[in-house]
């Protein structure tokens, strides 16, 4: 091939990459899946729990989120805290399974409630509010969680359990795992393997230039453009 050809190939090679490049999933792509606002098993300062899910490609890390509501709750998570591509994430207010009602948290957190006459569950970074969930008073059953049960995440696509799943000392819900609800939607269309394909491309094209051929050239060939690659 000439090196005009290369240089051909490897702008269509990076066009492709611009399109299909991994986009990082943010925290406000997360699900809010189920809430045990109103424990019964044992007294809510042990036993309150949330769990999330990841619905996205991507890890998407919480570390730097207030946890907080509309009133004085406020937790700064500060340490890294991954929640992986179709992974759940239990986030509880006792991580003791001898105290918690037998749950296994992966985060605990501390001065934020989940009331059982109406509140909010807030994920802001800075001033920015990134993740919400509002429910009313009718919303906490003791010793009962809800689960999202279909999109939008709104209070009113909040079922309760079934009360044939439950854990630990008996309440019903399913931190941490999948309830009756089917998830698996994937909103990130990251094909990881479309990526590696573009990225050995280039790779192999710049070596086949023995070097010669540098991406900043390339780059500078091709029109600018949006993330997600729609031109400008
Ligand atoms: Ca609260
Ligand atoms: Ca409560
Ligand atoms: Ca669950």
């Amino acid at each position: 091939m000439t090196a005009k050809g290369f240089a051909r190939l490897g702008t269509v090679c990076l066009l492709l990459f611009n399109i299909v490049q991994p986009r990082a999933a943010t925290v406000d792509q997360l699900y809010i899946t189920e809430i045990m606002a109103n424990p019964a098993a044992v007294p809510d300062s042990r036993g309150e729990w949330f769990e999330l899910f990841n619905p996205t490609g991507e890890p998407v890390n919480l570390r730097g989120i207030d946890l907080g509501d509309d009133g004085g709750d406020r937790h700064r998570i500060e340490t890294d805290l991954l929640i992986m591509p179709e992974q759940f994430l239990t986030l509880a207010r006792n991580g003791d399974a001898d105290l918690n009602g037998g749950l296994i948290a992966d985060y605990v957190y501390a001065d934020f409630t989940l009331s059982n006459g109406g509140d909010e569950i807030v994920f802001r970074r800075g001033p920015d509010e990134r993740l919400r969930l509002d429910y009313g008073r009718e919303f906490a059953v003791a010793g009962q969680s809800r689960e999202l049960t279909s999109l939008p995440a709104l209070a009113a696509n909040y079922g309760l359990t079934l009360a044939a799943l439950t854990y630990g000392l008996g309440d019903i819900g399913t931190p941490g795992e999948a309830g009756s609800a089917d998830f698996a939607v994937s909103t990130v269309p990251l094909p990881g393997a479309a990526w590696l394909f573009a990225s050995g491309l280039i790779a192999f094209v710049v070596r086949a230039q023995g070097g010669r051929l540098s991406t900043a050239k390339l780059v500078g060939k091709l029109p600018a453009t949006r993330r997600g690659g729609i031109p400008l």
